[in-house]
């Protein structure tokens, strides 16, 4: 009778297959470059929250902003993620373009004229092929996220065209794509982490720098100088959502499909609010920016023009990075766009 019990039970185990609820962690960590005053971090809060639940609390994630598992240095984080000193990542396409070339696609300036050419690159078969690239690359991507339109601000004027960027200091980020973009510009880019920026922007050792509103708002960069800032919206960066594979397939499949499934739920949120109050008809947080004393410009479309024309051979240079057929396809779903 005891051995058929234990054999029942073996078998048991067996048919759950090698996934066991009983080899779960205490804890899965989660990196994301900025905290919860900012819709990224929000997402992260969001999606553990939401894991939580789904697995009865099974599976409990651990957000580290501040890239803080890797010292800092989001270049840094696609990698750790690959190797399993990161569990889950809510991840810039900037910060991973180092490790996966083709993700600078959405840092082709001037690539994407509007959310809805956002959409029709990460909704439709541009999207799925990047999660292909990504699987490809020995990680599981489940959700795209949005950190936003990146705006150019800096301590000095008002940017109203090309000329007005010459000789200007600003950081950038990850990719050597924004070295060029900027050189090109005329402007003197330096790379470094967003941890490094807030020091550089507040004691001038830099004029200027390059993120979306929300960012600029929760890092209440008005109070690092940044006096004047310029809606070009020339690139923009999607986040995404992905789990290192050996955690991922240690995992029931009923509960990755609860991990992936609240992803697409934190993900669809953030989203909506990374644009929140961004375009019209509600203009608040650009308002919000303007009443903290920080002169709005936007770009004449000559203007607008002039920065596309003048940034085009960075845009046909890093094509070659991406992959001539990768843009092409980005391209024409673009242009179909609805
Ligand atoms: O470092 C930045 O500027 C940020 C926060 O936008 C990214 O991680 C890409």
């Amino acid at each position: 009778m005891l051995k058929r019990t234990l054999w029942a039970a073996a078998l048991a185990l067996l048919l759950a297959g090698p996934a066991l609820a009983q080899n779960y962690r205490p804890e899965y960590k989660l990196s994301t470059v900025v905290g919860t005053a900012f819709p990224w971090g929000q997402a992260g809060e969001r999606w553990a929250l939401l894991v939580k639940e789904a697995t009865q609390g099974r599976i409990v994630i651990k957000m580290y902003p501040g890239a803080a598992l890797v010292g800092g240095d989001q270049t840094r984080e696609f990698t750790a993620l690959r190797q399993g000193a990161i569990d889950l990542a809510i991840g810039s396409t900037i910060n991973w373009s180092p490790q996966v070339k083709e993700l600078n696609l959405f840092s082709l300036p001037f690539l994407m004229p509007d959310y809805k050419a956002i959409d029709a690159l990460t909704q439709g078969d541009v999207g799925k092929e990047f999660f292909h690239i990504l699987e490809r690359n020995e990680v599981v991507p489940l959700a795209w996220g949005e950190n936003g339109f990146r705006e150019v601000s800096n301590s000095r004027k008002a940017i109203h065209e090309p000329a007005d960027l010459k000789g200007l200091k600003l950081r950038v980020v990850g990719s050597p794509l924004f070295n060029d973009i900027f050189s090109a510009l005329g402007a003197n880019p330096t790379q470094m982490s967003f941890a490094d920026a807030q020091p550089a922007l507040s004691t001038g050792a830099v004029d200027g720098q390059e993120n979306p509103l929300s960012v600029f708002l929760a890092a209440k960069m008005h109070n690092l100088s940044q006096k004047h800032i310029t809606l070009w919206g020339y690139t923009a960066d999607p986040l995404i959502f992905v789990a290192n594979k050996d955690v991922w397939n240690s995992w029931t499949a009923a509960d990755r499909e609860a991990v992936r499934k609240a992803a697409l739920q934190a993900g669809a949120e953030n989203v909506a609010a990374a644009r929140k109050g961004m375009s019209p008809p509600d203009e608040s947080v650009i308002h919000q920016i303007e009443g903290l004393g920080v002169t709005v410009t936007r770009l004449t479309p000559q203007a607008r023009e002039d920065f596309r024309k003048a940034t085009r051979p960075v845009y046909e240079k890093w094509t070659h990075t991406v992959g001539a057929d990768l843009v092409k396809k980005a391209e024409a779903a673009i242009a179909a766009r609805k």
